[in-house]
């Protein structure tokens, strides 16, 4: 009996590839937290830091900006979009929450470039906390492993259609 066909990456950094970081600067003492686990993803996948460049931009807000820019170079294989949205008292963390959020998957969809979202939205600073390389582990690093396998599925997919 034949069996389906089955595509998809794996989780080793593919020769070549170029991984582009947009991190915020607001909230950087978690941010900055959640970059490093970006990067040691990376490198501890098979990558080195040569393939990463870090694109520092004020909030969550003007992530999908830069990042539409940037896929509109078409010379990154990933984008990684980190920040923490922290709720405060004001309607604001919604419209930058639900921003950031519809942009970074626009500029996915319209470019072809894969953007993992390693943006926390939380209730407080201790959820942030626990999401940046404390109790829940690292949501850098989780954004960095599907921006990996996100390559490789692309290659496997030009290979196989
Ligand atoms: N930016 C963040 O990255 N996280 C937040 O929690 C946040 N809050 O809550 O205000 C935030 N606001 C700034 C925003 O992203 C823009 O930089 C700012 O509005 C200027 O355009």
């Amino acid at each position: 009996m034949s069996v389906p066909r089955v595509i998809e990456g794996n989780v080793v950094v593919p020769k070549g590839s170029k991984f582009c970081i947009v991190a915020s600067r607001f909230n950087h003492f978690i941010v900055d937290r959640l970059v490093e686990g970006a990067v040691d993803a990376i490198v501890r996948h098979g990558g080195d830091a040569s393939m990463i460049t870090i694109v520092r931009v004020p909030g969550a807000w003007e992530i999908p900006t830069a990042l539409a820019k940037i896929a509109a170079k078409k010379k990154s294989s990933a984008l990684i979009a980190i920040a923490a949205v922290i709720r405060g008292s004001t309607p604001h963390f919604d419209y930058v929450a639900g921003e950031v959020a519809k942009g970074a998957a626009q500029v996915s969809l319209s470019s072809g470039v894969p953007v993992a979202f390693g943006v926390l939205t939380t209730d407080n600073i201790e959820q942030a906390v626990e999401r940046a390389g404390t109790k829940a582990g690292n949501k850098g690093w989780d954004a960095a492993v599907s921006a990996i396998e996100m390559v490789s599925l692309a290659r496997e997919i030009d290979a196989a259609f």
